[in-house]
């Protein structure tokens, strides 16, 4: 246990109290703090996002759209700096009301469509261009049932574990004991799933692989957080096996890129514009040109 404990106020009042990594950006309060219009690229589908992993689901699934030959599925990716507060501008608040990436506004209609929530972004292009959804009644709800399990699940392992194991300020043992339990738990749900299955729902590779990579991928072989040793992720055999087979996919390697500002410059694609920006625009090449 903590040695520290707390007596709630009767009524909570906010103070600015220090939180960690993204004090800066979090309020108790919603809605558009400036004036600030998005910009529109000339592709019918423009998406607003940041290469974290829930922006990352969604540029898997457009990059996999692309190699698929759907060519209304190209994309501009532009940059959202939620560290910087990007996300509270009127514009993208029109697109999001919650202000958090990703957000997709789809021109391709009258008046645009705005979808919001990586997994009704997912759904929506997934339905739009008739793929990585079953259509078989039995695996449908199948991979519906993944998608949601995975946009209910990972705000324990990000927002949980995440936030008091590497960004909290303090590390208290309450906390992450909490929250390490139920993500160990989460990744032996998926390493039991995918120890029959080849993919999450079977032999069909869908957007519910493509959601659950990012965060649970994330962890097992891209060290997330530091803390692959602290949750013996090498012990996830399985789940070990699908993550290394799904990053062996280039438009899995292509989708991790998009809207990227950390790591290895040559994997870092800031903004995506045309599909030669992967050949062209990584920031290795940006800083060589500068
Ligand atoms: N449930 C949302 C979660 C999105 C989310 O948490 N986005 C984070 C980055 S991964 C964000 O934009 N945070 C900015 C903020 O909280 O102000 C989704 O899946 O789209």
């Amino acid at each position: 246990m903590s040695d520290t404990t707390y007596t709630p106020p009767k009524v909570w009042t906010w103070d600015a109290q220090d939180g960690g990594a993204f004090t800066n950006i979090n309020k108790p309060t919603a809605g558009a703090q400036f004036e600030r219009d998005l910009p529109v690229g000339k592709h019918p589908l423009q998406l607003y996002s940041l290469g974290t992993p829930n922006g990352v689901k969604v540029t898997i699934l457009l990059e996999e759209l692309l190699a698929l030959g759907h060519s209304g599925a190209e994309y501009d990716a532009w940059l959202i700096k939620i560290g910087d507060g990007d996300q509270f501008g009127s514009g993208f608040v029109s697109a999001n009301p919650n202000s958090k990436i990703p957000a997709l506004m789809d021109h391709s209609t009258t008046p645009p469509t705005r979808v919001f929530e990586s997994g009704a972004i997912l759904l929506y292009l997934a339905e739009k261009f008739g793929e990585f959804l079953p259509k078989d009644p039995a695996l449908k709800p199948e991979c519906l049932s993944w998608l949601f399990w995975q946009m209910g699940s990972a705000p324990y392992v990000g927002g949980g574990f995440g936030h008091f194991y590497a960004y909290a300020a303090e590390k208290q043992m309450y906390p992450i004991d909490r929250f390490t339990m139920e993500t160990k738990r989460q990744l032996d749900v998926l390493d039991q799933r995918l120890a029959d299955n080849r993919y999450i729902v079977g032999d069909e590779y869908t957007i519910a692989d493509m959601a659950i990579f990012p965060w649970y991928g994330g962890l097992a072989i891209f060290n997330q957080y530091e803390a692959e040793e602290f949750l013996d992720v090498q012990s996830y055999t399985n789940l070990q096996r699908w993550a290394k087979d799904l990053y062996s996919r280039e438009t899995v390697k292509r989708g991790r890129m998009v809207n990227r500002v950390r790591g290895e410059p040559n994997e870092q694609l800031r903004e995506r514009h045309d599909a030669s920006d992967f050949e062209n625009k990584t920031q290795d090449k940006v800083e060589a040109a500068e």
